[in-house]
C-alpha cells in the first residue's frame, strides 16, 4: 500500500492552526467610542465619556453568538480611534477615564468571562494603528503597542487568535497634532519581536494579519473565498501587506483568467505556495463593522449568511461573522434573529444523512469507515497509485442528493487539484460538479439530483489523497 506520508514536501499545518481549522465559524465584536458617535473610523480625539452604554450586557452578547452556534468571539480592545475597552496601566485613554461605571468597568474582562461561561473561544483585536497616541510613528508607541498586547495576552485568559489590522498609518488626532502620520509598515513595528509576545504568552493562538503568520486575510470584506481557495502562499511574499511591492510582482507572476489584483491572490491562495496559510473570510452582518441606527433594516438574512457560509467555510476557510453591539451594549433583536435562522438553516442542511441512512461506501485503498464517522483524525487513502482513484456511495434506492461535504487530512496537507462528482443517470455516470481544492472543507449545496449511487473521483493529486470525511445530504429547508 502507498505510504501517503511519502509525500513530496508539501506545506503542513501547525497544531494551532489545525485548532483553529476546526473552529470554521466564529464572531467578531466592534463596540467602541463610534458606536456613539455614528462613526466607522474614530479620529481619536473622542472623550473617554463618549463611551456610555446604557444596558451593557456582555452575556446578551454572547449569548447571541452561542445561540448562533458559533465557536468564538474575537473583541476591538482597542480599534483606530485608540480607545481601550480595558482599564490599561499604560494610557488615561480608556474605560478607567470614563464616566461609564464610575470609571471600573472592563468590557474585555466581561466578555472573556462571558465566553469562558458558554464554552466559546475568546480573541482579541489590537489595532495596531492608533489615531489618539501622541507617538504614534515613534519608537514610543511601538514601545506602548508592545506592552498593550502584553496585557491582553497575560491578563484575560487562554485566547484563539490575535488579530492585528492591515490599516496603518493616516490623518488622526495623535495627541493634539492633528496630523498626517505615515510609517513603513515593513520596518516599524518590529513584527518578529512583537509576534514573539503572543507566542510566548498565548502559544495556542493563531495570529492573524493580511499576511500570517498562521492565517491569511481573504482579500475582501464580503465574506467570500476564492473557488479554488488554496490554504497555501508563499508569506514571504506577501509581508508586510497587499501594498508592498514584492506582492504586487510575486502575484503578477500568479495571475490567472481575469485576476484583477493582488487581492485575488490571497483570496484563491497559491496551490505552489510554500507556508500553510490558510484564509479567514471576515464580514459584518451589517453594511458597516460599527452599529449604526440608520442599518436597522439592513441586517443580513439567514439565508444570506447561509449562502457566505456556503462560500466561506464551504470553501475551506474560516468564517468571521461581526455582530456590533449597540448603544446599550446589546445585539439587537433583529440581528439575533438573523443569527438564529441561519444556525437552524444550517441544521437542516445536514440534516438529511444520506449515508446513515443505509448507503454502502466503497474505495480500494484503507477502510473507509474513518470517511463517515463524523471525525477527522482519520483518513482513508487509495491502495495503488491510481491513476484517478475514486469512492462510491451507493444509497441502494433512489435518493436526491443537494449537499456533498469533503474533507482532506490536514496534517498531510492539500493534496487534491481536481475532482468530480457524478450521479448515477440510468445506469450511466454523468458528471454533477467538480472542482481543484478542497482543504479544510468543501461544501457543494445546489438543487437536488435525483440518483441510486454517488461516485467522487480524484482528477488531479500532487500525492495520493488523504480524505477524512465524505458527506451526502439530501432536500430540505437550506438545501
Ligand atoms: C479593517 C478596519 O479598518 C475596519 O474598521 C474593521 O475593523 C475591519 C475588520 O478591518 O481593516
Amino acid at each position: 500500500m502507498t505510504n501517503p506520508t511519502e509525500a513530496p514536501n508539501l506545506p503542513v499545518p501547525s497544531a494551532r492552526q489545525l485548532a483553529w481549522h476546526a473552529m470554521e465559524y466564529y464572531g467578531f465584536v466592534h463596540f467602541t467610542v463610534n458606536t456613539f458617535t455614528d462613526r466607522e473610523w474614530g479620529y481619536g480625539d473622542e472623550s473617554p465619556d463618549v463611551f456610555a452604554p446604557t444596558d451593557f450586557d456582555a452575556d446578551q452578547i454572547v449569548g447571541a453568538a452561542a445561540d448562533g452556534g458559533m465557536a468564538g468571539l474575537i473583541l476591538t480592545c482597542k480599534h483606530h480611534d485608540g480607545f481601550c475597552l480595558w482599564p490599561s496601566r499604560y494610557t488615561d485613554h480608556s474605560v478607567r477615564q470614563s464616566s461609564w461605571r464610575s470609571g471600573r468597568g472592563d468590557v474585555v474582562r466581561e466578555i472573556a468571562e462571558a465566553c469562558r461561561a458558554r464554552s466559546l473561544r475568546f480573541g482579541v483585536y489590537l489595532s495596531p494603528w492608533d489615531r489618539n497616541h501622541p507617538a504614534y510613528g515613534s519608537p514610543d508607541y511601538v514601545r506602548y503597542y508592545r506592552n498593550q498586547l502584553e496585557e491582553l495576552t497575560s491578563e484575560y485568559g487562554e485566547l484563539f487568535e490575535v488579530w492585528f489590522d492591515g490599516a496603518n498609518g493616516g490623518d488622526g488626532y495623535y495627541g493634539g497634532a492633528r496630523e498626517t502620520r505615515q510609517i513603513d509598515r515593513r520596518t516599524y513595528y518590529d513584527w518578529d519581536a512583537t509576534w514573539e509576545i503572543v507566542r510566548r504568552n498565548q502559544p495556542g493562538a493563531v495570529m492573524f494579519s493580511d499576511a500570517g503568520p498562521d492565517v491569511r486575510w481573504v482579500g475582501n470584506e464580503d465574506g467570500i473565498a476564492g473557488d479554488p481557495c488554496w490554504a497555501t502562499i508563499t508569506r514571504e511574499s506577501l509581508y508586510p501587506g497587499i501594498d508592498d511591492a514584492d506582492f504586487q510582482a510575486y502575484s503578477a507572476d500568479r495571475m490567472v483568467d481575469a485576476w484583477a489584483s493582488p487581492r485575488d491572490l490571497l483570496n484563491r491562495g497559491d496551490p505552489a505556495g510554500a507556508d500553510w496559510l490558510p484564509a479567514e473570510c471576515d464580514v459584518s452582518i451589517r453594511p458597516g463593522w460599527f452599529y449604526h441606527g440608520a442599518e436597522d433594516s439592513a441586517v443580513r438574512s439567514g439565508r444570506n449568511l447561509l449562502d457566505l457560509y456556503l462560500k466561506s467555510v464551504g470553501r475551506g476557510t474560516n468564517l468571521l461573522l461581526n455582530l456590533p453591539p449597540d448603544r446599550r451594549g446589546r445585539i439587537p433583536d433583529a440581528d439575533v434573529r438573523s443569527l438564529v435562522e441561519f444556525r437552524s438553516l444550517r441544521e437542516a442542511l445536514f440534516a438529511g444523512d444520506l449515508i446513515a441512512d443505509g448507503a454502502r461506501v466503497t474505495a480500494e485503498g484503507s477502510p473507509v469507515a474513518v470517511l463517515t464517522d463524523g471525525k477527522r483524525d482519520k483518513y482513508w487513502t487509495p491502495a495503488v497509485p491510481a491513476a484517478e482513484p475514486e469512492i462510491l456511495v451507493d444509497f441502494g434506492h433512489p435518493v436526491e442528493i443537494a449537499t456533498v461535504s469533503l474533507r482532506e487530512y490536514l496534517p498531510l496537507g492539500q493534496r487534491v487539484r481536481g475532482f468530480a462528482i457524478d450521479v448515477d443517470r440510468d445506469g450511466s455516470w454523468v458528471e454533477h460538479a467538480a472542482g481543484q481544492s478542497i482543504g479544510a472543507r468543501r461544501l457543494i449545496s445546489g438543487r437536488p439530483v435525483a440518483t441510486r449511487r454517488l461516485r467522487l473521483r480524484f482528477t488531479n493529486t500532487v500525492a495520493p489523497p488523504a480524505i477524512s470525511e465524505v458527506g451526502v445530504y439530501g432536500p430540505n429547508a437550506g438545501g
